[in-house]
């Protein structure tokens, strides 16, 4: 089986896709294998058909033969398919061994699915977000407008091509399914369990998924971006990162204010909250309670805290956000709420009364 990078002419648009790994490759050209056996064996099962029909219709035949039993055909029809299966079998086996053989990759990230995105973790390297539906593909919009409207994300998984990368796959809620398909593969995001991946990524690009496991009211919006980098391009990017990593440090160093509050806050909302709440506050009713005007986020602050770190004891929707948002982002979040849109409390709150919560 070859594995050359470029698509062979046959990798027409509605074919499985050729992909960007060894393993997509060698995937698709085991798929090509079955897929011809199986036509013609389709063929066959088909022309024997047709001949009987036409051979034996009314007009030629009226008279069934009456014979039982054929120590031959019993012989032929065992034989022959155990033929097929075996001469299937070796080849599948083989793939499956590639796949299962990897040296040790250069990055390792964590990826944890949870209702509704998913957390990335670069394992050792110490960058680690949230990737959310983009927000061009949310609330009320044309779809026709928005590029690549609901397989767009807000922060992408961003990998170095020709390296050879590992993902451990996990879940923190329900089961999800992470699945790129020009990647090659799909793997089940299991809370409690961890699944691997070793992958070599061709050449840089954009690769598109999404969640393929129903997890939930918002399956559809939880989709997967990839951008594999040149090797040289990702090491910058990881150096960015970890800047912005220090920057985010110092700053949460210096005093709380109203208007850190209100740009921390504004960065959660957006990236989590507005998913359900939408970025209007005005949320989706029957499912998501409005939070402009709503008589928690104006009234006691000690509910208010409550709903969102501990979360609904009514609705796992509202997850409790204080396991997966430290002390100064529910702070910001929540002095968000209470002075956005139509809310005019004057809240601020702190880091400390959010720990004092917990
Ligand atoms: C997955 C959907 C979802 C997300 C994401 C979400 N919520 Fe909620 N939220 C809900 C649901 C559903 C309720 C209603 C819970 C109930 O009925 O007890 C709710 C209720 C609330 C309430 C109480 C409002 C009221 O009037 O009862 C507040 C405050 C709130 N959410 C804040 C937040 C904050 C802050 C975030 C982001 C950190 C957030 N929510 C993210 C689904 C969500
Ligand atoms: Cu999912």
């Amino acid at each position: 089986m070859p594995t050359t990078t470029s698509a062979p002419e046959e990798a027409l648009r509605f074919n499985l896709p050729y992909g960007v790994t060894a393993d997509s490759h060698l995937a698709w050209h085991m798929h090509m294998l079955v897929l011809e056996i199986v036509a013609i064996i389709g063929a066959g099962v088909f022309a024997v058909i047709l001949w009987s029909i036409v051979r034996h219709r009314r007009s030629q035949r009226p008279e069934a033969a009456k014979f039982s039993g054929s120590f031959w055909v019993e012989i032929a029809w065992t034989v022959v398919p155990t033929l097929i299966l075996i001469g299937i079998a070796i080849p599948a086996t083989r793939v499956l061994l590639i796949e299962n053989s990897h040296p040790d990759p250069k990055v390792t990230v964590e990826i944890r699915g949870s209702q509704w995105k998913w957390h990335y973790h670069y394992v050792g390297l110490g960058i680690d977000f949230f990737s959310n539906l983009a927000a061009a593909s949310r609330g009320d919009v044309n779809p026709a407008k928005v590029a690549f409207y609901l397989r767009d994300v807000d922060h992408p998984l961003v990998l170095p091509a020709q390296e050879d990368v590992r993902l451990v796959i996990t879940s923190d809620d329900v089961i999800h399914s992470w699945w790129v398909p020009e990647l090659g593969f799909k793997r089940d995001a299991i809370p409690g369990y961890i699944n691997r991946v070793d992958l070599s990524i061709e050449r840089p690009g954009v690769y598109r998924g999404q969640c393929a496991s129903l997890c939930g009211a918002g399956h559809a919006f939880m989709p997967i971006v990839v951008r594999a980098l040149a090797p040289d391009q990702f090491q910058a990017w990881v150096k960015d990162q970890q800047a912005a990593v220090a920057a985010r440090k110092a700053q949460s160093a210096a005093p709380w204010t109203r208007q850190i509050a209100m740009a921390a806050g504004a960065e959660v909302f957006g990236s989590i909250c507005a998913a359900c709440h939408q970025p209007d506050g005005k949320g989706v009713p029957g499912a998501f309670p409005a939070l402009d005007g709503s008589p928690v986020v104006n009234g006691p602050l000690a509910a208010h805290l409550k709903i969102v770190v501990h979360g609904s004891p009514r609705n796992p929707a509202m997850a409790a956000w204080g396991k997966q948002l430290d002390d100064r982002q529910i702070a910001g979040v929540i002095t968000y709420e209470r002075n956005s849109w139509g809310n005019h409390t004057g809240t601020l709150v702190t880091p400390e009364q959010v720990e004092t919560a917990r």
